[in-house]
C-alpha cells in the first residue's frame, strides 16, 4: 500500500518506554486485592483468580531472559487509535525476553479464536504497522467470548499452536470476559495465561488503578480539532448553530473532554441530566434559552456538543428503551414488518407513559430506537440522530418563545456526528507511547507467569519514561450487575463523576462560554515539535490527577 509522507516519518518513531521497562525487571507483589464491591459473590465465582496481588515492575540490573513463549492476541470491539502499537510492543517484548517466542493474531476479534482464524505476526508484518492508526493488522469484532463451548473451541487452536498466553485488547465487557476466560483456563489446568489491555475511545474503562483507556487521547484530540474548525467557521460566518454529536456510547467523557479543549457554547453531560432528573424538554429548554440569550446580543450562531448516549440517561427515555428491549426480544418477527406496522405495534404494546413518549418523538428518531441491538444487547446509540432530534425540538421551542415575544433571532441549525473520524486516527505521541508500553508490559506479565491481570501503567501525566508499570488483577475491578435479567460479575463502567475536577472545571466556566464566545481552536494533533504542543495528555487526565 502506498504510504503518505507522515506515515513514513511516523514509522521511524520509537515509542518511549518507562525507564523501568528498558532492561530486566524485578516483580514486586503488593497486598492481596479485593473486588470494588460484592466481594463474597465474586470470590465464589473466581476461586482461582480472586484476591491476587497487584504487581509492580522495578528495574533490575540483570539481563532480561525468559522461556520462549507462543502468544496469541485479539483485538476486541470498536477501533481505538494505538491498537497496532499494543501489538508491536507485545511482539518486541516477547522477542526481547526470548528471540524464539512467536506471536499469533486471531482475526476479526474474539470470533477468530473460536473459528480458528489466525495469522502468525512476523517482524515484517509488525514493521508495517508501527505507530499507525486502525485495527487492520488482524481486524476486530464484537463476538462476545463468554460461553464454555467457545472457551473449549478456542483452547483447541491454542493447543494446536502451542500458545500458552493470550492477550485480549478490549473495553470493559471484553476485559470482563478475559477474566472469566482466565479463571476457566486456570480451573481446568489448560496452561494458558490470559492478559487484558484497556482499550476504548469512550474513556469509560478507568478506575483507581487504571488511569485511562488507550485511544481516548487521540480520538478526543481529533474531534476537538474538528470542533475548533467548525467554531472558527461559525464565528466567521455568524449564521449557523452547529449541533455536534460525539461518540462515547453511555459515558460523556468524550463530550466533556472536547468541551474542555474547545469551550463551546453548550455541552450537555448525560450523567448530569440523569442526576437532575431532567426530561428531554428540560434539555431542549436549556439549549433554547442559550440560543435566545445569544440572539439578544446579536449572536445567531453557536455550537452545541451532545454525547451520543444522552437519550439513555433521560429517565423517561431510559424506561422507553428498556421496554423496547423487552418487547423486541419477545417479537422476533418485528424486523420483517413495514415501518408503519412496526410503529403501530410499538405504540399499542408499550405502557401508557412510554407509548406517549414514543409517539411524541419525530418519526425518524422513534424508528431508530427500534433498530437491531448490538451483541451485548445495547441500543446502538451511534445510529440514533440525537443531534437532529434536539435541534428540531429547540427550533419548536424557539417558535414558542418568539410567539411570546421572547425571541427575535434567526435559527439555522447544522448537524454533525463525530465518531468514526477519530477511532482510527494515527495515534498521538501519548497513545503511541502508552499503547506500545501496554503491549510490552503485557509481555512482561506473561513472563512473570500471571493470569487474569490487566496491563497497567500509571503516573500518566508525567513524561512516559517516568510511568509506573505493572499488572492489576481484573477481578479487583468487578461488581455484580443485572445483565439480561441475570446477576453477572462485570467491570464497573466509569461514568463522568459530577464531583470530579474535570466536570467541576467545566461547570464553573460554562455560563461564561455560553454567552461570551470563548472558543478555543486546538488545531490538528502534532507529532513533531515542542513538548507543550505534542505531548500534552488530555485535560481529563490532568484534572483527575489533581483529585489524587
Ligand atoms: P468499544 O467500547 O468497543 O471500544 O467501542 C466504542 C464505540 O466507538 C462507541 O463509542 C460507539 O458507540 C460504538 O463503538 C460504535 O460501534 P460500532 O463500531 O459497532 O459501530
Amino acid at each position: 500500500m502506498k504510504k503518505s509522507a507522515l506515515q513514513i516519518a511516523r514509522a521511524a518513531y520509537q515509542p518511549k518506554l518507562p525507564v523501568e521497562l528498558t532492561g530486566s525487571v524485578t516483580v514486586v507483589e503488593g497486598n492481596p486485592t479485593q473486588s470494588v464491591a460484592d466481594q463474597e459473590d465474586i470470590k465464589k465465582l473466581f476461586p482461582n483468580t480472586y484476591g491476587l496481588p497487584e504487581i509492580r515492575f522495578e528495574k533490575s540490573s540483570k539481563n532480561i531472559v525468559g522461556k520462549p513463549v507462543n502468544a496469541g492476541v485479539i483485538l476486541s470491539g470498536g477501533q481505538a487509535p494505538g491498537g497496532h502499537n499494543v501489538i508491536c510492543g507485545l511482539f518486541d517484548g516477547l522477542k526481547k525476553i526470548n528471540k524464539e517466542s512467536r506471536l499469533y493474531g486471531f482475526l476479526m476479534g474474539p470470533g477468530g479464536l473460536v473459528d480458528h482464524k489466525y495469522i502468525e505476526l512476523t517482524a515484517d508484518i509488525i514493521d508495517e504497522y508501527r505507530n499507525t492508526g486502525g485495527f487492520d493488522i488482524i481486524g476486530s469484532g464484537r463476538t462476545k467470548l463468554e460461553k464454555k463451548e467457545q472457551f473449549d473451541k478456542g483452547l483447541e487452536i491454542l493447543k494446536q499452536l502451542d500458545i500458552t498466553a493470550l492477550v485480549i485488547i478490549g473495553g470493559d465487557d471484553s476485559n470482563t470476559n478475559a477474566a472469566v476466560l482466565a479463571e476457566y483456563y486456570k480451573e481446568i489446568g489448560a496452561g494458558v495465561q490470559v492478559i487484558g489491555c484497556p482499550k476504548t475511545i469512550d474513556g469509560d474503562l478507568k478506575n483507581e488503578v487504571i488511569e485511562t483507556s488507550f485511544g481516548f487521547d487521540t480520538a478526543t484530540k481529533t474531534y476537538s480539532e474538528l470542533i475548533g474548525n467548525i467554531q472558527r467557521d461559525c464565528y466567521s460566518a455568524k449564521k449557523y448553530w452547529h449541533f455536534i454529536k460525539l461518540m462515547g456510547r453511555s459515558a460523556s467523557h468524550i463530550a466533556l473532554e472536547c468541551a474542555l479543549q474547545t469551550q463551546p457554547n453548550v455541552c450537555i453531560i448525560s450523567e448530569e441530566v440523569e442526576e437532575k432528573n431532567m426530561t428531554l424538554q428540560d434539555v431542549v429548554n436549556y439549549v433554547a434559552d442559550i440560543v435566545a440569550k445569544r440572539a439578544e446580543n446579536g449572536d445567531n450562531f453557536g455550537t452545541v456538543l451532545i454525547p451520543e448516549g444522552l437519550i439513555e440517561f433521560i429517565p423517561a427515555m431510559k424506561n422507553l428503551i428498556a421496554e423496547l428491549n423487552d418487547l423486541l426480544a419477545k417479537t422476533p418477527e418485528f424486523a420483517s414488518w413495514t415501518p408503519a406496522e412496526q410503529r403501530e405495534f410499538v405504540i399499542k404494546s408499550l405502557s401508557n407513559n412510554s407509548s406517549t413518549v414514543y409517539a411524541s418523538l419525530p418519526e425518524g428518531v422513534a424508528r431508530q430506537l427500534t433498530l437491531d441491538r448490538d451483541p451485548h444487547g445495547n441500543v446502538q446509540v451511534s445510529l440514533i440522530e440525537t443531534e437532529k432530534l434536539l435541534s428540531e425540538m429547540v427550533g419548536n421551542r424557539l417558535k414558542e418563545l418568539a410567539a411570546e415575544g421572547k425571541y427575535t433571532g434567526k435559527f439555522s441549525p447544522l448537524h454533525h456526528f463525530f465518531g468514526y473520524e477519530g477511532r482510527c486516527a494515527a495515534p498521538s505521541n501519548f497513545d503511541a507511547d502508552y499503547c506500545y508500553a501496554l503491549g510490552y508490559n503485557a509481555a512482561l506479565l506473561i513472563n512473570a507467569g500471571v493470569t487474569g491481570y490487566m496491563s497497567s501503567l500509571r503516573n500518566l501525566t508525567k513524561p512516559s519514561v517516568q510511568w509506573l508499570a505493572g499488572g492489576i488483577p481484573i477481578s479487583m475491578m468487578f461488581n455484580m450487575e443485572r445483565r439480561h435479567g441475570e446477576m453477572k460479575p462485570v467491570i464497573q463502567k466509569a461514568l463522568v463523576r459530577l464531583d470530579g475536577t474535570p466536570f467541576q472545571r467545566f461547570a464553573a466556566k460554562r455560563a461564561d462560554w455560553a454567552l461570551s464566545t470563548a472558543y478555543v481552536f486546538p488545531g490538528p494533533i502534532q507529532y513533531f515539535g515542542p513538548a507543550e504542543v505534542c505531548d500534552q495528555p488530555t485535560k481529563t487526565l490532568q484534572y483527575e490527577h489533581l483529585d489524587k
